[in-house]
């Protein structure tokens, strides 16, 4: 057996408010996978537009009282889903008490996240450096959870052009930024092809937010 010393679990700082909980959701990954291929029934995941006309690489969906899309009107957050014209399906309650304990677990206590948006990244899909900055209170944090295959996070600053730290992001991973860092640029570089067992391949992250005034 190999024992990892930069992976025992402990929160590892990634600087001003960020923090990497490494396996943090390990226990409970399967079923947050089966629980995504449900939700994705009732609101497919589909590849939204950027407003300069461009298909993202990675496909998204949303859980939660709103969800976040993005079309030649902009980014923003809306309470159905444009793609069925119903609402968005409910936050299952075992992924809001993961976001919850994972707020709690790296400092930001009352986090009660009322969005997850969902992505999926196929082999070569990848996001590019960006802000989230959609939420209107960014005192909030948001919790970021990997599930399948590996990616490289790209972990910035406040600037676009600031230097980039590379992180891999494994299966069960959650990364929390706040504070300082809420507004750090961040993205993903293209995913590699590979399989999962049990999730295929494909990566899917949750990322929480809150987006209603508390
Ligand atoms: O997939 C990830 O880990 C990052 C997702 C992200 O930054 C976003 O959805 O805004
Ligand atoms: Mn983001």
């Amino acid at each position: 057996m190999t024992f990892d010393l930069f992976e025992d679990g402990r929160p590892e700082s990634m600087g001003d408010g960020a923090v990497l909980l490494r396996a943090f959701a390990q226990a409970q990954a399967t079923d947050l996978v089966e629980a995504i291929d449900v939700l994705a029934e009732v609101a497919p995941f589909r590849h939204l537009m950027t407003p300069g006309g461009k298909a993202m690489s990675a496909a998204m969906t949303n859980c939660g009282a709103q969800g976040w899309v993005s079309d030649r009107r902009g980014y923003r957050y809306e309470a159905s889903d444009p793609a069925t014209g119903k609402f968005w399906p409910a936050m299952p309650p075992t992924f809001h008490a993961l976001a919850v304990r994972a707020a709690q677990a790296t400092g930001y206590n009352g986090f009660d996240p009322d969005v997850c948006l969902i992505n999926r990244y196929e082999p070569g899909a990848k996001m590019s450096l960006h802000q989230d900055r959609d939420e209107p209170d960014q005192s909030q944090p948001i919790v970021s959870v990997s599930l399948g295959l590996e990616a490289v996070f790209l972990w910035g600053g406040t600037e676009r052009s600031s230097n980039v730290r590379k992180i891999i992001l494994r299966h069960g991973d959650v990364f929390v930024f706040g504070g300082r860092s809420r507004l750090y640029f961040h993205g993903i570089a293209p995913l590699k092809a590979g399989d999962f067992p049990g999730v295929g391949q494909r990566r899917l992250n949750l990322t929480f937010r809150r987006v209603a005034p508390i």
